[in-house]
C-alpha cells in the first residue's frame, strides 16, 4: 500500500475549520484508492505567536520536511499586524523549500454564479502563475528617521533573471500540459517600473520564442484587472509577479462565483522539498469559529495536493465530489448563496465521494 505522509497547517481563523473538513476528505478518498495517509498536525500561527512570540519554532521547515506535502489553512489575526503573521509562516515557507510557482486555478463550475452574466460553466477556466519567492515579497527596505515627522520608507522588489525566466519557462510548460487554449499572457507595469519588470518583458519574449506554438500576450497589469471582468473567457495561462500574481487570483477567483472555491498550490517542481497547498482566500476573522466558512477551496487544493502526489484518481474523485455538490446546488456555504454550514458542505462531499 503507497504511504503518503502530510503536514497539517490549519494556522489561523477559519483555517482551523477548513482544514479539518480536507482531512476527512482526504481520509475517505485514501481509503477508497488504498492510499494510507498520515497526518502530522503543527498548531503554529497567531496562538504560538501570542505564547511564544512567534508564529512558528525556529526548527519548523526541519520538521516539515519530513513530510511529502503541506496542507496549509490561513494566516491572520485581527490583534496582530498582517505583514507579521504573513512574513512570520507563509512566505518564510514558501522562500525556505524555494517553492516558486503558486498556481492558482479559476474555473467556472455548472452550479455556481459568476458576477458576471452569460458564461456557461467552463467558459471561465484560466489560471494565475504567480512568481512566489521574490518579486514585491522580498521584503527588503526599512525605515529612516523611523516615527518621527520626516519619516521614510524604502521597499525594494527584487527581479533576478534565474527568478524571472523560471517562472516564465513554468507558464509556458503549463500551457502545453493544459493542452486547451495554448496562451499565455504574461503581466506586468512596465511603463512606470523601468528595471524589474523591463526585466520581465524581455526575458517573456526570449523565452516565448522557444513556444513557437503558444499564443502570448503582454498586458499592463490595470490593462489586465479590466480584461479580467470584460474578456475573462480569453485567457488560459496567465503569469505575473508575487504582488500581480496575488491581486489578480483574488479577481479570477470572484469572476468564477467566490474566492471560497478557490484553491492554490505553491510548488517546487523539482520535488527537492515537499510542496504546499491552500486556499487562496485568508483567516477571515468576522466568520472564524462560526462554522459557516466554504471548505470547497481547501478540498479542492487537496485534491491538488493529491495529483501533485501522483494520485491522478483520487485528486479527480474528490473533485468530481466538489462539483456534484456544487452542481446539485443543494448544499452551499453562504458565499455561494446558500445557507449550509462548513460541516453540511463537507458531509455532502464525503457523501458523492466514489
Ligand atoms: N490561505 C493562506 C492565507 O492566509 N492567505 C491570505 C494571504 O494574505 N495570503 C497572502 C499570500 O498568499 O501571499
Amino acid at each position: 500500500m503507497k504511504k503518503l505522509s502530510i503536514a497539517l497547517l490549519p494556522g489561523d481563523g477559519i483555517g482551523m475549520e477548513v482544514v479539518p473538513a480536507a482531512r476527512k476528505v482526504l481520509e475517505k478518498s485514501g481509503a477508497a484508492a488504498g492510499v494510507h495517509l498520515s497526518f502530522e498536525q503543527f498548531d503554529w500561527g497567531s496562538d504560538h505567536y501570542f505564547r511564544m512570540g512567534q508564529m512558528m519554532p525556529v526548527d519548523a521547515l526541519e520538521r516539515l520536511r519530513a513530510h511529502d506535502s503541506i496542507l496549509l489553512g490561513a494566516v491572520g489575526h485581527p490583534d496582530i499586524p498582517d505583514h507579521i503573521t504573513l512574513n512570520g509562516m507563509l512566505l518564510p515557507i514558501r522562500r525556505g523549500f524555494d517553492l516558486y510557482v503558486n498556481e492558482r486555478p479559476a474555473y467556472l463550475y455548472a452550479g455556481v454564479e459568476s458576477p458576471l452574466r452569460g458564461y456557461e460553466p467552463g467558459a471561465i477556466d484560466m489560471v494565475v502563475v504567480r512568481e512566489n519567492t521574490e518579486g514585491e515579497y522580498t521584503n527588503v527596505g526599512g525605515f529612516v528617521y523611523h516615527h518621527l515627522p520626516e519619516e521614510v520608507a524604502i521597499q525594494t522588489s527584487v527581479f533576478t533573471r534565474h527568478g524571472c525566466e523560471r517562472i516564465i519557462r513554468y507558464a509556458f510548460d503549463l500551457a502545453r500540459r493544459r493542452n486547451q487554449k495554448r496562451k499565455v499572457a504574461s503581466i506586468t507595469k512596465s511603463n512606470a517600473q523601468g528595471y524589474g519588470m523591463v526585466l520581465w518583458d524581455r526575458i517573456f519574449r526570449e523565452v516565448s520564442a522557444e513556444y513557437p506554438d503558444i499564443e502570448t500576450e503582454s498586458l499592463l497589469v490595470d490593462a489586465a484587472a479590466m480584461n479580467f471582468v470584460r474578456r475573462p473567457a480569453s485567457f488560459d495561462v496567465v503569469v505575473a509577479s508575487n504582488l500581480f500574481g496575488d491581486i489578480l487570483s483574488d479577481l479570477s477567483a470572484i469572476v468564477t462565483g467566490s474566492i471560497g472555491l478557490a484553491p492554490s498550490a505553491n510548488l517546487d517542481p523539482r520535488r527537492n522539498a515537499p510542496s504546499l497547498f491552500e486556499p487562496v482566500h485568508g483567516s477571515a476573522p468576522d466568520i472564524a469559529g462560526k462554522g459557516v466558512s466554504n471548505p470547497l477551496a481547501t478540498i479542492l487544493a487537496a485534491a491538488m495536493m493529491m495529483d501533485h502526489l501522483g494520485e491522478p484518481e483520487m485528486s479527480a474523485s474528490i473533485e468530481g465530489a466538489v462539483r456534484a455538490v456544487l452542481a446539485d446546488g443543494k448544499v452551499l456555504t453562504a458565499d455561494l448563496g446558500g445557507r449550509s454550514t462548513t460541516a453540511d458542505v463537507t458531509a455532502a462531499v464525503l457523501a458523492h465521494l466514489a
